[in-house]
């Protein structure tokens, strides 16, 4: 009888559900004891040099401790230069050179909520207003706002560097395999900037004692912290001990610690008061980097008999005002470019631009739903050109089952796969030919509500940095129970309850018995973190690793007790016994073996793949659109997300869940928008329209399950796939409702605005 794959109900909620969780801003440690209290000075411009700062007011207001600058920051090296090496296995190092990015603004802000200065007080509410004290002078600068408006500019965010554009790999100009075709769409896609909005915003506490730097901040891991904040202050490794709390969501936005945590570590050194940060919602609005914000040009070519014959992208990445990643998002969605398709010609490149607007890094997919969101548009557009159902073009295109390893011309590796299955089962569930025909029944009614029925097919990269791996060590004590110390840092994803269950499963320690510890640099000083849908694959793997060390090394120890051999010692995992093959009256607990050894059991390990994995899946939509007002209902979502076995059904439903609503906001809400003068719109939760339950159908998961081979519990990442498939398939229902007024592409979010404008225009078209 195995635990595993079982619906085991999350041992982190009785906690966070009655005494409720410890954020950063809950700690009541003694260390934290009077700690003052850090006020970010903000920029409230977009692109401005800086004249001046005053902080003489503000010094003399009640309670104010310090208003620091980088005036102050006498003590730091200058930025390194952009030395090209990975941080922690998520993509390359931030831009340095001329493009590099200070802890506090120098001579010039280039988006508005850039660190300006801080303050520094006994109360919260005395920062607030002795920050409204300090007198900033600006002196504009014309504002670079949106990624074409960087190619062509004349303002330079960083003259030193002599343009807007920091990196290319520019896309082939060859028109050849189109030219072949017999049908060749064109068309300019938007992925819009979304906010990350986890429900905790960021926030950071420290204290510097002694020669040791201690920080807690709200991140996806701690290790990843520590690292960056030896760079950052010019620290050893043993000088700094980062802990990380509970964490209310990171969704990529909380890989590693920002400029903005690593100034509260910076100013608790230098004050010597421990200091407390955190944001409130409106600077999280611009202060959190933010996701997507890519413009697609695409041209998809193929013959009128189904077949695509040649894709390219053209990818221009708005970094905001500093490349925190470089590269990175855009050379993921390259290399996920052409999707679940085997299309012999695929051309995909980037642009990265610099605009004055919050930085852009990772977000749910980070670089994979933007290829997919694109992909699965233009094999629509495709269809619709000639005149085929969407779900058959998509089944003529479909890398096949029996290509696996399948390489990508875009030099991806795709480990396992069913497309087409996935894609049947979906359809089948939702009732497709159904459906299809309750559109044409609306149709021809003229019925105000039209229905629109979206799919899509995709596939993933999910621990694309499978070989930086991840670590977990696990200690069997005297007294018979487990812990798990892991590398692998939640924040929100039930790591405590899968961990504890892969314990049960080896070595029938029951899961009561099994503690599991994570975020601590001082107990677990080599970690990677969680992001990239990595956790069950590395981390999980890593957990299973050590309790296989540690059952070895338990068998050895019983074996000596019982004075048997060891081939003839077995464990019962159900009763969690040590046994005599033949004899069951010689039996040990684990309370006995563990007590027979000196330093108790335990393994150190860490587990890494040499290759990602490909997770993949089917999703059909079903909306509703109300042509007068263009209000768009999500009516049912079906899903098929396969990521190989499935260890608790609840925990993977869970994150299927929160993917499609961060998914559906993207396809039908939220969007971060700015005026032409690079002021946010968008800046607090009245203007920001973020999803909610309201918005939302119950969703229709289907199971599927194809393992993969690269890891010891066959599984591939489910934290971003929901989101992956679920964007292009509202998307393109949206579009598929009003595709018979003749229209074709309507850009994200579809709110009712845009699809009611895209009506209207069609209208006006259609009566010329
Ligand atoms: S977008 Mo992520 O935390 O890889």
């Amino acid at each position: 009888m195995s635990i595993l794959g079982t619906r085991v109900i999350r041992t982190e909620d009785p906690r966070l559900l009655t005494a409720g969780a410890v954020y950063v801003d809950d700690l009541r440690v003694p260390e934290l004891d009077g700690a003052a209290r850090v006020t970010f000075v903000r920029s409230p411009v977009a692109h401005a040099r800086i004249t001046g700062i005053d902080a003489s007011a503000a010094l003399s207001e009640p309670g104010v401790v310090a208003v620091l600058t980088v005036q102050d920051m006498t003590d730091l090296a200058p930025p390194p230069p952009d030395s090209g090496e990975p941080v922690g296995g998520e993509g390359p190092a931030p831009l340095g050179g001329p493009w590099s990015e200070p802890l506090l603004a120098a001579d010039t802000v280039r988006f508005v909520g850039e660190p300006v200065a801080v303050v520094i007080t006994d109360g919260r509410y005395q920062g607030e207003d002795a920050a409204d004290l300090v007198t900033v002078d600006y002196d504009p600068l014309p504002a670079v706002v949106g990624p074409e408006a960087a190619l062509t500019s004349e303002s330079l965010l960083f003259p030193a560097a002599g343009s807007n554009i920091p990196l290319t790999s520019p896309v082939s100009a060859d028109d050849a395999p189109f030219d072949a075709c017999e049908v060749v769409v064109e068309q300019a896609i938007v992925n819009q900037r979304l906010a990350c909005m986890p429900l905790e915003g960021r926030a950071t506490a420290a204290t510097f004692e002694n020669g040791k730097l201690t920080v807690w901040h709200s991140s996806q891991n701690a290790q990843l912290c520590r690292l960056i904040l030896c760079g950052a202050l010019g620290m050893a490794p043993d000088q700094i001990r980062v802990i990380v709390p509970d964490v209310g969501g990171g969704f990529g936005a909380k890989v590693g610690i920002d400029r903005d945590g690593l100034v509260v570590a910076w100013a608790a050194r230098k004050t010597g008061r421990a200091l407390r940060w955190n944001e409130t919602r409106s600077e999280n609005l611009v202060g959190m980097t933010q996701g997507r914000a890519q413009l697609h040009h695409i041209k998809i070519g193929g013959n009128r008999d189904g077949k695509i014959l040649a894709y390219r992208i053209d990818v221009i990445q708005d970094s905001g005002a500093y490349s925190r990643m470089g590269g990175f998002l855009p050379m993921l969605t390259c290399l996920m470019a052409p999707g679940v398709y085997d299309i012999p010609a695929v051309q995909a490149g980037y642009r990265v631009v610099v605009t004055n607007a919050t930085p852009i890094s990772a977000y749910r997919g980070a670089g994979r739903p933007e290829a997919a969101a694109t992909i699965e548009r233009a094999v629509d557009l495709f269809a619709a050109e000639i005149g085929m159902d969407p779900a058959e073009v998509r089944r003529r295109n479909f890398v096949a089952p029996d290509k696996f390893p399948f390489q990508t011309k875009t030099g991806a590796l795709y480990d396992s796969g069913q497309y087409e299955e996935a894609l049947d089962k979906v359809l089948a569930g939702a009732g497709y030919q159904e459906l299809r025909k309750e559109q044409e029944r609306r149709r021809a009614s003229g019925d105000v509500r039209q229905l629109g029925i979206g799919i899509s097919s995709y596939v993933e990269i999910t621990a694309a940095d499978g070989a930086a791996g991840e670590t977990a060590k696990l200690e069997v004590a005297d007294d018979g129970t487990a812990t798990v110390y892991t590398g692998s840092s939640p924040h929100g994803q039930g790591h405590h309850t899968a961990w504890a269950m892969l314990v049960q499963e080896e070595l029938g320690i029951p899961m009561d018995k099994v503690t599991v510890v994570h975020g601590d640099t001082d107990l677990i000083p080599v970690g990677v973190g969680t992001y990239a849908s990595r956790s069950l694959q590395l981390g999980g793997s890593a957990v299973h690793k050590a309790a296989v060390e540690v059952k070895d090394e338990a068998r050895r120890q019983a074996a000596d007790i019982l004075e048997a051999a060891e081939a003839d010692v077995v464990l019962d995992t159900i009763s969690g016994l040590w046994q005599v093959r033949g004899d069951p009256e010689a039996s040990l607990t684990w309370a006995q073996v563990a007590g027979h050894t000196s330093g108790g059991l335990v393994a150190d390990v860490s587990f890494a793949a040499d290759l990602p994995t490909f997770p993949f899946g089917a999703h059909v939509s079903v909306v509703e659109v109300d042509t007068e007002t263009g209000k768009v209902t999500l009516l049912r979502h079906v899903t098929v997300d396969d990521a190989g076995p499935v260890l608790n059904p609840v925990l993977a439903e869970g994150q299927r869940h929160g993917g499609i609503a961060q998914g559906a906001a993207q396809a039908l809400l939220e969007e971060v928008l700015y005026d032409a003068d690079g002021n946010p719109l968008t800046s607090t939760l009245a203007d920001y329209a973020a999803i909610t339950a309201a918005e939302l159908p119950s969703y229709e998961l289907l199971a599927s399950e194809t393992p993969t081979t690269v890891n010891p519990l066959g599984v591939k990442g489910i934290g971003e796939a929901g989101t992956i498939g679920s964007t292009p398939a509202i998307q393109n229902a949206v579009i598929d409702a009003v595709a018979h007024l003749g229209i074709r592409h309507i850009d994200m979010p579809t709110t009712p605005q845009r699809v009611w404008t895209a009506i209207n225009e069609a209208q006006k078209a259609g009566n010329q």
